[in-house]
């Protein structure tokens, strides 16, 4: 296992207030002509990480993408697995979920458990991660494919529970998803509630479509931003939430000083 050099990276981001941006490339993806374009303006400085993963790969082409990104750009990939399967040596570390929100025991704990060997060869950096699933207003491939049913959208204190049961069973992330496509992403005061209730780094995802969306959810005190489908529709919009992100710290710096 690698040291945790990008934990110490996010914890260090989260104390500071600075956030982070990573975008989500779904493998079965691969071939559109987005792609390219994607790693060309990740290349040129406005991605902190590549999450990589997805409920349901329909190809086997998980570790080809991974060294197609290794080789084109040098922003630390993350693997984001739906699955054991879902695992490449080549990335640079692993979100290793445990799906705290649902009731499944095997992806609270049987999937890391057949993970686990592999997992302690590799020199992937392990960042286990407490994931949330919270209502975006339309069933998901998450919560079909999970078998578990999503925390209600407008149940902050259900999350707030979750989230902080998670940080005191010693999980080192929280990351809060309302799915891929969601309808609604996670609201602002839910994001508010569990921020201010718990200490490690904050990941919000599912559903952001707009820099207004962006902005809001970092105020509200989400510490990392995961967009997978509006970037792979337009490419170009990677560059616009890069920028609110950057803005958001330049301007966190201003008033610090
Ligand atoms: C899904 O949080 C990610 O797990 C990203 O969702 O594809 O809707 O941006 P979107």
């Amino acid at each position: 296992m690698r040291p945790n050099h990008i934990y110490e990276t996010l914890l260090a981001a989260r104390k500071s207030g600075q956030k982070k941006f990573a975008v989500l490339i779904d493998p079965d993806e691969m071939r559109l002509d987005n792609f390219d374009q994607i790693l060309v303006l990740a290349a040129s400085g406005h991605v902190d990480y590549f999450f990589i993963g997805g409920s349901l790969i329909l190809n086997n082409e998980l570790d080809r993408c991974v060294r197609h990104i290794k080789a084109h750009s040098k922003v630390p990939i993350i693997l984001f697995p739906g699955n054991t399967y879902q695992l490449s040596k080549s990335a640079d570390g692993i979100l290793l979920l445990s799906l705290i929100s649902g009731r499944n025991p095997e992806l609270l704990i049987g999937k890391q458990v057949i993970a686990a060997p592999y997992l302690k060869q590799s020199k992937l950096e392990i960042l286990s991660t407490g994931y949330m699933l919270i209502d975006g207003g339309k069933p998901t491939a998450v919560s079909y494919i999970s078998n578990t049913q999503p925390i209600p959208a407008d149940k902050p204190d259900i999350a707030v529970c979750t989230a902080m049961a998670g940080e005191m069973l010693g999980l080192k992330m929280l990351y809060m998803d309302a799915g891929s496509g969601a309808r609604q992403p996670v609201s602002n005061a839910m994001i508010e509630q569990v921020s201010k209730n718990t200490d490690i780094p904050l990941i919000v995802g599912g559903g952001i479509r707009t820099t207004e969306q962006v902005a809001d959810k970092l105020a509200a005190g989400a510490d990392m931003i995961v967009v997978g489908n509006a970037i792979e529709k337009d490419p170009d919009l990677l560059v616009h939430f890069a920028r609110t992100i950057h803005s958001f710290n330049l301007h966190r710096n201003e008033m610090l000083k």
